[in-house]
């Protein structure tokens, strides 16, 4: 009888590990281009948030005229396709429709690894850099100075029309710590010149859930919805297609020192959410007793400063309840609400100057 109960139990304990051993075993593969496009930053020239006309000053922001380059730019993103072929783009669902000009979002599970078969069709060298998950010389997508040659080097930069793939690892130190929440955010970008390259629009988000706690496509079981919103002053005037802005979207030809001229240096200022200003961004729609998820990012420099506030609800950071977060450049932070009171509310930075830039948004929750 003992006998019985021992291999009964040596065969639980061969089954458990098997079991556990399929779970560490899972790759997040993810097809992922650098495309060259135009992107609309608003397409209403109307403040949405106050439903209020745009005031002149800050018609330089969306407004094309002989000094002005307006709402639309040529950028690149990254953005996902269905397969290696890379012949056609990978639809978003509804609930990533609110990522706007973020490239896919990764999403992995501790103990998981990440795949990003990366292809450049721009016509600069790009890379891929992500924060957070651990990756070694081949994988880190940026040029360091760091000794190595051969094919530590490859993913450095991603020239024109080259395909590289990337191998992250997701350990624990990639996931969430003591304090955090079951899933964590971090940001990723092209990091060849880390500046212009993420300024010409090259960033997306990871997120990583805890072991255990994750659902099959990665995503948290304990939240209803997640939401990654990235808050920057993104700068077109540091972004690599400057000039083709300027021939493509002045109203007239532009004169020697335009890159001097007042208006046409503030009007590059974009103050962005997820790539749309004056409550432009669409998708944050949310059911009423749902748990929610916020993840935040920034990206910039000192005028990047943000701090996101919600009107209607508060939620918990770490602990501790509030209703504003504070971003600085490249902070990652997550905020967990419970929405439980209908209605349209504005979302928006509550640094003045970017109120007025158009750094704004509305959430809705419907009743149930
Ligand atoms: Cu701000």
């Amino acid at each position: 009888m003992n006998t019985i109960i021992s291999l009964l139990c040596r065969l639980t304990v061969i089954l458990a590990t098997l079991f556990s051993f399929q779970a560490v075993a899972v790759e997040r593969l993810y097809y992922v281009a650098a495309d060259e496009i135009e992107w609309q930053y608003a397409e209403k020239h109307h403040n949405l948030m106050m439903d209020m006309p745009l005031m002149p000053e800050q018609q330089v922001f969306v407004k094309a005229s002989e000094n002005t380059i307006g709402s639309k730019y040529k950028k690149a993103l990254y953005r996902e396709y269905t397969d290696a072929s890379f012949s056609q783009l990978k639809a978003r669902p509804a609930s990533e429709q609110h990522l706007g000009l973020l490239g896919p979002l990764f999403r992995a599970e501790v103990g998981d690894t990440i795949k990003v078969v990366f292809k450049n069709n721009g016509t600069r060298p790009y890379t891929i850099h992500p924060h957070g998950v651990f990756y070694d010389k081949a994988n880190e997508g940026s040029p360091t100075n760091d000794g190595t040659s051969g094919k530590d080097n490859l993913d450095d930069r991603v020239m024109p029309g080259q395909t590289y793939t990337y191998n992250w690892q997701v350990p624990e130190t990639a996931g969430p710590g003591p304090a955090d929440t079951s899933s964590v955010v971090w940001v990723y970008h092209s990091h060849v010149n880390s500046i212009r390259d993420s300024n010409t629009g090259l960033i997306g988000a990871i997120v990583i859930t805890a072991k255990g706690m994750a659902k099959a496509d990665g995503s948290p079981k304990d939240v209803d919805r997640e939401f990654i919103n990235l808050y920057t002053v993104m700068n077109e005037n540091e972004s690599w297609f400057l000039a083709d802005n300027i021939k493509n979207y002045l109203t007239a030809p532009a004169s020697d020192d335009i890159t001097e001229d007042e208006d046409f240096v503030e009007g590059n200022l974009m103050h962005m959410i997820n790539g749309y200003l004056f409550a432009n961004l669409p998708g944050l729609t949310m059911v009423e007793g749902e748990k929610v998820r916020w993840h935040l990012i920034a990206l910039g420099t000192e005028v990047d400063l943000h701090t996101p506030h919600w009107h209607g609800h508060t939620g918990l950071i770490n602990g501790h309840r509030t209703d504003v977060v504070e971003l600085l450049p490249a902070s990652m932070k997550t905020l967990d609400m419970t929405v439980n009171n209908p209605g349209i509310w504005m979302y928006h930075c509550h640094v003045n100057d970017h109120i007025a830039a158009g750094m704004t948004a509305l959430y809705q929750v419907l009743a149930k």
